[in-house]
């Protein structure tokens, strides 16, 4: 039976990747944060199984990772763990450095150190890109890093590839572009919108606020791409690869899909700072709110990933009309 620590398994792709193991009948071990709540509801179905045990730590406690590390000498480690917000990453740079730079230099370091070799899968992403040096991106595109998380996770990103060279630890980073589900946090864009268009079908609020809604991204469905990461770790060799759809949407689309989906007839006006939508009553549903604006905007995000599909024999099968669906469904059955 193999062992699999997962940091950041009570976020959305750690709990889907949770789930995958323990199916496949791993050991799992999850990182889980002390908290004042409890923070494991997407976990909570799990919690019985005698396969998964919990560990309270955080990934930038050295001697609290040293200790679980050496316990359980896991065969694979997932580091899924960090402040993945890239607006809070603005407001704050060194606890996101701290995570998603240092928290991953210690796992490699601590691995090394103990002479382990166990497969570590780094959670990468397509911030890097930033401003974006050519479309679609893939794992050769040189990075341009427009946030204190994209800078973040270039350095851990290096760290791997330092790591892999100098001292032949298998690490491999997955340059994942955004993946969703219904259990995305809400305060990404595209939870944000499924939950208030449900919330406005459903007639509990009267109107949201968005920032830059011309912004494009290439979104994908979570579970797929956690499938994705295994497979990174099942190879014979440690290499990067980007996981993406290859097809590209606005913000203002998954608006507009959204709103037409629950069936509310709507008119767009406006553009930038006065982008309305407007109802067929003429009541402003939806408006822009500066604060969501970003100090630096990454405005093109579209992922080849053709390299996946070559050597993982990975590739996508949900479209985002079907994920507008899937995350739509839930939260109009659960929107209170
Ligand atoms: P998420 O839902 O925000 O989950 C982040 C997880 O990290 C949570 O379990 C959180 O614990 C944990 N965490 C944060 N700081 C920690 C620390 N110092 N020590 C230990 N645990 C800590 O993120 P996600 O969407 O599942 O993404 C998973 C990983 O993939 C992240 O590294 C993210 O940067 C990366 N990524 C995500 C996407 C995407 O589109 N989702 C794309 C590319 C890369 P709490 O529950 O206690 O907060
Ligand atoms: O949903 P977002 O916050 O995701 P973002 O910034 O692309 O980051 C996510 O994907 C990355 C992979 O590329 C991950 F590495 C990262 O951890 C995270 O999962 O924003 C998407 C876009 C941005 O351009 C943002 O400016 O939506 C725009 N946006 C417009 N209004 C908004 C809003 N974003 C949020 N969160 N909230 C708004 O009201």
């Amino acid at each position: 039976m193999k062992t699999a620590l997962i940091t950041g398994i009570s976020g959305q792709d750690g709990s889907y990747l949770a789930e995958l193991l323990l199916e496949k009948n791993y050991k799992v071990i999850g990182l889980i944060r002390r908290s004042s709540n409890l923070t494991r509801s997407r976990i909570d179905h799990l919690r019985l199984n005698k396969n998964l045990t919990l560990k309270y730590g955080d990934i930038t406690d050295y001697s609290n990772l040293l200790n679980i590390i050496s316990d359980y000498k896991p065969n694979e480690i997932y580091n899924l763990a960090a402040q993945s917000h890239v607006h809070v990453s603005f407001e704050m740079p060194f606890y996101t450095s701290n995570t998603d730079s240092l928290g991953f230099l210690n796992i490699l370091d601590i691995v090394k150190f103990l002479k382990l070799d166990s497969k570590i899968y780094q959670a990468s992403t397509s911030e890097m890109f930033g401003k974006v040096h050519e479309i679609p991106q893939k794992e050769t595109t040189p990075f341009n890093p427009q946030s204190p998380y994209g800078f973040s996770k270039v350095f851990a990103h290096n760290a791997a590839k330092n790591y892999r060279e100098s001292y032949n630890i298998f690490a491999s980073c997955g340059i994942l572009f955004n993946h969703e589900s219904p259990r995305r946090a809400e305060n990404f864009i595209t939870r944000k919108i499924s939950l208030n268009v449900a919330r406005l079908k459903n007639n509990k609020i009267k109107k949201f606020s968005l920032g830059n809604v011309d912004a494009i991204r290439d979104w994908g469905y979570a579970p797929e791409y956690v499938y994705g990461m295994w497979l990174m770790l099942q190879q014979n060799k440690p290499d990067d690869f980007v996981l993406a759809t290859n097809i590209k949407h606005s913000v203002k689309y998954f608006l507009e899909k959204s709103l037409q989906y629950v069936g509310i007839e709507y008119e767009l006006v406006g553009e930038g700072f006065d982008f309305q939508v407007i109802s067929k009553n003429g009541n402003t549903i939806v408006d822009i709110d500066n604060k969501y604006y970003r100090p630096s905007e990454v405005d093109n995000l579209q992922g080849d990933y053709s390299k996946a599909k070559k050597i993982l024999k990975w590739e996508p099968k949900t479209n985002l009309d079907q994920l507008i669906k899937i995350m739509i469904d839930f939260d109009l059955e659960n929107t209170t």
